[in-house]
């Protein structure tokens, strides 16, 4: 394993080896899980840290007092194994009094709760040092289009971004929200659908330098888009805050497969941009890869910790064939005929204006320049093909 591959933060969500496995067709097939357990399993197989909901830490309705004693035994098992907590969340969709949503539920009192319900896990994940905040509302959204005042459902949105994004600067915490867009599940359409839909909400926000996303691989993929194409746009926005990897098998149910056990090779291409950037530069991911998966409902406990450490396993891999495609000779002189490289000129030249080129441009050559640019091959499917034999081990 190489330093890169050492150096890599995994983390999973204590919802993920936690989960019983009830789905609304049958019962659970698994026991409940400690979370001290999964803290300390989960630095067994090598993870980095531990990410939560308030209630996957602290069942609802806890009182003060248990809360207090549940969060220092959880703090201790985080001190015994040198586990982090990078991330927590709050849950805003189990409970029924957020069956309409929590900041956009056309019920102002259930959306003061939810504000508070957030902002009491802001503090807790500041106790615990996390860096991100993630938003995924689940529950924001309807069934009918004449349900809702859409309108009035993004200005609540943003509303009660901006006050969780407002507290955590006032606070002085060191802390960034990412929200996390799904096309639909649980409610029929889910507000902020997609990552595009996310950082156009975000540009509205008076605090929007501290709010980014948390695309989920499977989310994206529901909505029949490209994920690495999401996460890269996401990233050249300089917006990439955090990342959920898991498997979809194309636009169906949320599937939660561990990553890589939907579509391989654009998890290669993922894994690929994660690690190695952009082939000309540019903004980095720094942070952690956080696995949201469900071990199937099929697995026993064992293979609940064998699926933990698949998600790793696959990543690594992943990363080093990664290396070795950047790394190939070959696939850079492909890279380079591709003209990827080139797209990295700026159209214009310095000092240039548009109304300069269209007056410098003899348009008695269009058509002519236009045939003779229209010739070029680019070899894309050469480069594809070196990609699939280095995922395949082949080269
Ligand atoms: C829920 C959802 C996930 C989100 C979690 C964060 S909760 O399990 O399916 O995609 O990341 O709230
Ligand atoms: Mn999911
Ligand atoms: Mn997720």
């Amino acid at each position: 394993m190489s330093d890169t591959a050492d150096q890599t933060r995994f983390t999973f969500g204590l919802w993920t080896v936690g989960w019983p496995a009830a789905d609304p067709f049958g019962e659970a097939t698994r026991p409940a899980l400690d979370p001290i357990e999964a803290v300390h399993k989960l630095a067994e197989l090598g993870a980095h840290g531990i990410t939560f909901h308030d209630d996957d830490l602290v069942p609802f309705g806890t009182p003060a007092a248990e809360r207090d004693q549940i969060v220092s035994r959880f703090r201790d098992a985080l001190s015994e194994t040198g586990m982090s907590v990078p991330m927590v969340t709050t849950n805003t969709f189990s409970h029924p009094v957020f069956k309409d949503g929590a900041l956009t539920s056309n019920d102002r009192d259930v959306r003061r709760l939810a504000l508070v319900k957030v902002l009491r896990q802001v503090d807790l994940g500041a106790e615990l040092g996390a860096e991100t905040f993630v938003m995924w509302g689940g529950r924001e959204g309807a069934e009918y289009d004449g349900s809702k005042d859409f309108g009035a459902a993004h200005e609540r949105y943003k509303e009660g971004l901006d006050a969780v994004a407002g507290y955590i600067k006032e606070q002085g915490y060191g802390m960034r929200i990412a929200l996390e867009p799904k096309p639909n599940e649980p409610r029929g359409d889910i507000l902020l659908p997609t990552v595009g839909h996310a950082l156009a909400l975000i540009a509205t926000l008076e605090h929007g330098d501290i709010v980014g996303v948390n695309p989920e691989v499977g989310h994206e993929q529901m909505a029949g888009l490209n994920f690495t194409a999401g996460i890269a746009q996401a990233l050249w926005a300089g917006k990439l805050f955090h990342i959920d990897l898991n498997g979809q098998h194309g636009p169906k149910y949320d599937q939660d497969l561990v990553f890589g056990h939907g579509d391989l090779l654009s998890a290669f291409f993922t894994v690929d941009l994660l690690d190695n950037g952009f082939p000309g530069g540019g903004e980095r991911y720094q942070g952690p890869r956080h696995f949201d998966y469900k071990p199937s409902r099929t697995e026993d406990v064992e293979g609940v910790w064998a699926s933990a450490a698949a998600n790793m396993s696959t990543y690594r891999l992943l990363a080093e064939r990664a290396r070795a495609f950047r790394a190939d000779p070959e696939v850079q002189e492909a890279m380079a005929a591709s003209g990827i490289l080139d797209l990295g000129t700026p159209t214009l030249e310095e000092g240039e204006t548009p109304a300069s080129v269209l007056a410098d441009y003899d348009f008695a050559n269009l058509e002519a320049d236009a045939d003779r640019l229209g010739e070029r091959g680019y070899g894309f499917v050469h480069l594809n093909q070196l990609a699939v034999e280095h995922v395949l081990g082949a080269r």
